[in-house]
């Protein structure tokens, strides 16, 4: 096993070795791999990036585990760099205050609790709130925050540890996490020894549905090891005695689901209805044949030739064109559409920690936003497509002057 990645035979839930290799993004860098101006010279690590279907329990996967410690101990995302995440964070924090009736009394952990943005929600309504995120630098700002945080990778002797530390949870909180991590037995026995009887785990993240509906092929990165189904999630957490009893899609980052749960208990059938729906909706989408993932894989392809066909046309012509948002995902999509700076001068994007920075493999340099109304390219081609109406929004000055927008997926289009 290489110190930096290591790769994995077996399907991560069902251990299978019939594990078929549908899209190959190639040699990547880390997708929150930004660089300092004086690195750009050195050699930038690259790991294989294929994605996998699981021809027995469906699971979509990758199969190169890139070392946790080199994507997570510092982190530049910042959850609070989008109103609509932060929106999203204050409705799930409502949905658990009333759904447990939570109080001063009661204790909520969320894990990958990043700058604590969600637990300040929690915290408005008096709960006590502990962070768990390996992120040191993050750790630290959430601390400044008020949101006391371990800074530890989240299994079965770190949750031993916070519980001897805080006591045990009413909720646990984990969003936009669990497709990050690699031991999943782990994490689930960690959330067993952390909960409270009674008490409810809630997770969210990217719905496989929507990644294959919408061609949201750069959400495939080595941050996220898995792409997860109802029916595969299902079979994951019942393994670990939990049941589903609540189940929202979310329109977040191109379409989620958010899941509570509770342990099982004998006789009882939550939520039934809702998961049977979804689980017949998978089956329409045929997300348990590997011909789908075979049809979007072309269909990756041929978008690669509409974006970088356009873009090619409109420099040829003598416009401008920069990129707007420098996202996780914005990296695996200039790097496989191999869009450098010869087609986008540079990126503006919110996030102090990456302004002043070079994107990871193409080394497009990262601006704050206000670039885009001084310098007024004649185009922004929104990486962050999944917050396009709150970028146009804020932007409608450039667009006044006449600055045009163009989304990349799931088809080319400029608004
Ligand atoms: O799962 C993950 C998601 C939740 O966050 C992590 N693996 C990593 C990260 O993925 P991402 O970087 O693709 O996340 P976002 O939230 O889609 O990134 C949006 C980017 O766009 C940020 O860098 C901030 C930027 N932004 C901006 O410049 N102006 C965003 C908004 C809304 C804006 O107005």
């Amino acid at each position: 096993m290489n110190k930096d990645f290591r790769l994995v035979k077996n399907c991560r839930i069902c251990r299978s070795v019939k594990l078929y290799k549908f899209l190959d993004l190639g040699s990547m860098p880390i997708p929150n791999g930004f660089r300092k101006k004086e690195d750009l010279k050195r050699k930038e690590p690259k790991y294989e990036l294929a994605c996998y279907f699981c021809e027995d329990c469906g699971l979509v996967q990758l199969t190169i585990v890139v070392n946790p410690k080199i994507m997570f101990d510092n982190y530049v995302y910042i959850s609070a760099t989008s109103k609509v995440r932060m929106n999203n964070f204050s409705s799930l924090a409502y949905q658990a205050y009333i759904g447990q009736n939570l109080n001063s009394a009661s204790a909520v952990m969320d894990i990958g609790s990043n700058d604590g943005s969600l637990l300040s929600f929690f915290k408005t309504y008096d709960c006590k709130v502990v962070g768990i995120d390996p992120a040191k630098n993050l750790a630290k700002i959430a601390a400044l925050n008020g949101i006391p945080t371990e800074a530890e990778y989240f299994n079965s002797s770190s949750a031993r540890r916070i519980k001897e530390k805080y006591g045990s949870a009413d909720v646990i909180a984990a969003t936009n996490v669990m497709a990050h991590m690699d031991d999943l037995d782990e994490v689930f026995k960690g959330v067993d020894i952390l909960l409270k009887k009674g008490g409810i785990f809630i997770t969210e993240f990217p719905y496989l549905v929507d990644l294959i509906e919408k061609l949201e092929f750069d959400t495939i990165y080595h941050e996220h090891l898995s792409y997860f189904s109802l029916r595969t999630w299902k079979f994951l957490v019942e393994k670990f005695g939990f049941e589903i009893c609540d189940l929202q899609r979310i329109q977040i980052d191109g379409g989620a689901i958010r899941l509570t749960h509770r342990r099982k208990t004998p006789g009882r059938n939550l939520a039934n209805k809702v998961v049977n729906y979804f689980l017949s909706l998978e089956q329409k989408k045929k997300l348990d044949e590997k011909e789908t993932y075979d049809l979007f894989s072309q269909k990756v392809h041929k978008l690669k030739m509409e974006l970088t066909g356009l873009i090619d046309r409109l420099i040829k012509e003598g416009s401008r064109v920069v990129g707007y948002g420098a996202p996780a995902k914005g990296n695996i999509l200039t790097n496989f559409f191999n869009i450098g700076k010869d087609k986008l001068d540079y990126i503006v994007d919110s996030t102090p920690y990456k302004q002043g920075l070079y994107t990871p493999g193409m080394n497009i340099p990262v601006y704050p936003e206000n670039r885009l109304l001084k310098d007024m390219p004649d185009y922004a081609l929104i990486l962050a497509w999944n917050f396009a109406n709150e970028i146009v929004k804020k932007q409608e000055i450039y667009k006044k002057r006449g600055g045009q927008f163009i989304i990349p997926l799931p088809e080319v289009k400029i608004i």
